[in-house]
């Protein structure tokens, strides 16, 4: 019963308290299911989950020079413990119903300032792109982290393919709309869709990842399939899933965590260990998938990546622009 763990911790979330409860009441049943008959599975046939879930595997991606050196959290705790608002507010929900989305065809529309608009299909943006496998730890607001193999490919070959315009200052991602598709959507956590942006120059960094899957595989829908970012220097919820919409804008996009609650959630969210969140800190945090009693981790500013972004904000007063 390896994987009851991840599911029952607690944590400091982000949702109001009653509508946390009240997601894990309606799904706590469908949860238990799921839970039961994975692991009976596993003692019964001895399968790894990974064997249980796969998904395709993915061919011809090469292993990048960004990874870090830690050993992945396992697969089992990165496709249960999710946020996903869009298939409900409890960590366990998006692994119960993100199967409910369709990811196959995919198309995503490019607009703003931009030399080259149009509505693409995800098959062909990705021919014109190298995958590779990047080990990046995925820092969330709410203090937790993993380390996941991501793979994917340069969010910033893609922009130069694009050929954003000179007015083009910030890039804004959408994810889906369809609330036949993500049931959450059908509750006013958020505001939907679910946006994200990030200025020209952090879009453009050669740490920031268009991911298309994680452990060798297309990306489990949990996760964000079939196309997320990953902005690892910068807390979870700025690495948006599901990608349908990029628009390249002159002025700073609206996101959504900073629409439901501006004096949480910044528009920069750069992982800063010196800068708490009103309600919690954000100078340690826990790591998903350790063994118990295993310490929280120090945070680490900028999720440990300074050497490569801290530049991007000299001068900025990041207490200020959190
Ligand atoms: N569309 C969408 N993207 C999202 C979210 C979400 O609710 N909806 N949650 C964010 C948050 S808060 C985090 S921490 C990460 C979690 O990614 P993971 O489930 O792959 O670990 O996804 C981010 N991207
Ligand atoms: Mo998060």
């Amino acid at each position: 019963m390896l994987i009851k763990k991840p599911l029952s911790l607690t944590d400091n979330d982000v949702t109001p308290k009653d509508d946390f409860d009240k997601s894990r009441t309606i799904i706590s049943s469908s949860r238990r299911r799921f839970l039961a008959q994975s692991s009976s599975l596993m003692l019964a046939g001895g399968l790894a989950p990974s064997t249980l879930w796969a998904g395709n595997k993915i061919e011809n991606y090469v292993s990048s020079q960004f990874s870090i050196k830690e050993k992945p959290t396992p697969y089992e705790y990165v496709t249960t413990y999710n946020n996903f608002y869009e298939f409900g507010t409890a960590k366990g929900d998006p692994a119960v119903r993100a199967h409910l989305l369709k990811t196959k065809p995919w198309s995503v529309t490019v607009e703003g300032e931009v030399g080259k608009p149009g509505v693409y299909d995800l098959e062909d943006i990705l021919k014109r792109q190298q995958l590779e496998e990047r080990i990046y730890r995925l820092r969330c607001v709410e203090a937790w982290s993993m380390v996941v193999p991501w793979i994917g490919f340069s969010l910033a070959e893609l922009i130069k393919q694009m050929e954003p315009t000179s007015k083009a200052k910030y890039v804004e991602f959408t994810t889906l709309y369809d609330p036949e598709q993500m049931p959450g959507q059908k509750s006013r956590t958020l505001k939907w869709p679910y946006v994200e942006g990030l200025r020209m120059d952090e879009a453009m960094n050669p740490l920031t990842l268009m991911a298309t899957g994680l452990y060798g595989e297309e990306m489990p829908n949990q996760n964000g399939a079939p196309l997320r970012l990953i902005v690892p220097w910068k807390y979870g919820f700025k690495s948006i899933k599901s990608i349908v919409k990029i628009r390249f804008t002159e002025h700073m996009p609206k996101t959504s965590w900073n629409e439901s609650a501006k004096h949480e959630y910044g528009f920069y969210a750069n992982v800063n260990p010196q800068v708490p969140h009103p309600r919690w800190s954000q100078s340690r945090e826990r790591v998903i998938g350790a063994p118990l009693f295993t310490p929280k981790r120090d945070t680490e500013l900028f999720n440990g990546y300074g050497e490569q972004v801290a530049h991007l904000y000299k001068g900025m007063n990041l207490r200020q622009f959190f």
